[in-house]
């Protein structure tokens, strides 16, 4: 979370004492970050103006201005990312993050990218979305050798379009993606576009997806389809911090998608424009509100909205098991299951046995589970009125009129006014009135009238069970 320290004490301030020191060096000195926090925006200190974006717990990439052309310096490396408070994750990326940092530059802007490999294997960066000269476009194999480990290669373009884009290797492309190697791209555009509004909030991330046992820290590469981390920038749920908003304020959100199934990203409270996609922005007639938007796989989205609503806003995966964070084991369904009879003869055997869910699985986000070492909560986060229940892809966008602008702080929960929050009704319940018709005609009803409906349920014997 962003403080006036981290103001201080950023990326950024790195950037000015190295840039200054090797402004001569045929290489441009590489800049490292290596905290989850959210950094606050690189007001960029050379070349064209324009107002930069917010990494969602990640930062932009420093430059250096040399005769004109922007060098930027990638390494490619061995990285360890916390994905949430309390589990570490040991991932590949860049200059010391997974994802690596965001690279903002400006429509019309000579880019040249130093890309250094201290990986153990050959690696390339394929610029998505780019216009450029095809040896230029990184796919080991076909536009380039792969880049050796030790090595740096040089890839120089123009940025010759603007939007929202982002890079990853085209070389062995299954494992360093399924290990974190990403990064986001904006292209600002050079004058004012009639496609693309200015907004006084920018932020960007890219979803991803992990395989990690609970207890160690090492993705699994081979995983195809059934991941159990579902992340924001390398983070997952509680560890992902709240887009913090000013009442009134246009936010846009820019969101990749590197992960190997499809994501509808949802926003509670406002309604929100699609205003852009990797291939540019949209023509305004093909525009229509939304609260959902689906971003498919090896897609990007610019989503547009007025936050003209204050409270703390859930935005968040609509896949439900993408809210959620690595579960130990497969675990069968056993609401509606009584099961104390076999509880009480396990306990016997093994003190600490629990059972899961036989109410639901909220319960899930209170116990006291004891969790191997390294592992993320399944369900967590504590808000105002208890747990928020949620993991994977989950954040809060937080619309306060008293967000000075420019401060991406925490304002911290939401003071709702009296009488706006749902409450308990204390009256007495009347009978509820039954449908005179139920079960006639052609449907009769089986059993007899009023029966409770039936749950199904799977035993852990694999058998089913009414109640
Ligand atoms: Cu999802």
């Amino acid at each position: 979370m962003l403080s006036r320290r981290n103001l201080l004490g950023g990326a950024a301030a790195v950037a000015t004492a190295t840039v200054s020191k090797v402004a001569m060096a045929t290489l441009p000195e590489p800049v490292l970050q290596t905290r989850p926090d959210t950094m606050p925006p690189l007001l960029p200190p050379t070349g064209r103006p324009y107002n930069p974006v917010v990494t969602l717990n990640g930062w932009t990439l420093p430059w250096r201005m040399n005769q004109g052309v922007k060098e930027f310096h990638l390494v490619a490396e061995p990285v360890v990312r916390e994905m949430t408070p309390g589990f570490k994750a040991h991932l590949w990326g860049y200059n010391g993050q997974s994802p690596g940092p965001t690279i903002e530059v400006v429509e019309g802007d000579r880019v040249r990218i130093f890309v250094t490999n201290r990986l153990a294997e050959h690696t390339s960066i394929h610029w998505h979305g780019q216009r450029l000269p095809n040896g230029m476009d990184g796919v080991t194999g076909l536009t380039q050798p792969g880049i050796p480990p030790g090595k740096t290669f040089v890839y120089e373009f123009v940025a010759r379009r603007p939007g929202t884009f982002m890079y990853h290797p085209h070389a062995d492309e299954m494992v360093q993606m399924a290990m974190g190697m990403m990064g986001f791209w904006v292209t600002h555009p050079r004058t004012k576009h009639p496609l693309i509004d200015e907004v006084d909030r920018d932020f960007c991330f890219l979803l991803g997806s992990y395989d990690i046992d609970p207890g160690s820290y090492t993705p699994k590469i081979m995983t195809m389809l059934d991941f159990n981390l579902w992340a924001w920038n390398s983070r997952i749920f509680p560890g992902i911090d709240s887009l913090n908003v000013r009442h009134n304020d246009r936010v846009r959100l820019r969101i990749g998608n590197l992960t190997m199934t499809n994501h509808p990203i949802h926003l509670h409270g406002h309604e929100f424009l699609v205003t852009g996609t990797d291939g540019g922005p949209t023509p305004k007639s093909t525009r229509q509100y939304e609260v959902t938007a689906d971003i498919a796989v090896g897609q990007m989205r610019q989503l547009e909205f007025l936050a003209d609503e204050e409270g703390d806003w859930a935005f968040h995966c609509h896949k439900s098991h993408h809210t959620m964070n690595a579960m130990g084991h497969n675990v069968p369904t056993m609401i509606g299951v009584d099961h104390s009879g076999v509880v009480r003869k396990i306990t016997g055997l093994i003190p600490d046995y629990m059972v899961m869910g036989e109410r639901g699985m909220a319960d899930m986000a209170e116990m006291e589970m004891p969790l191997p070492d390294n592992t993320a909560p399944m369900m967590s986060g504590q808000g105002p009125f208890g747990s928020v229940e949620m993991g994977g892809m989950f954040s809060v966008v937080k619309v306060r009129k008293d967000q000075k602008p420019g401060d991406y702080s925490d304002p911290g929960w939401f003071k709702h006014p009296p009488g706006t929050v749902a409450y308990e009704f204390n009256g007495t319940l009347p009978e509820p009135a039954r449908f005179q018709a139920e079960g006639q005609g052609s449907m009769p009803r089986q059993g007899r009238p009023g029966t409770q409906a039936e749950v199904k349920v799977r035993k852990p014997s694999g058998g089913h069970a009414g109640h």
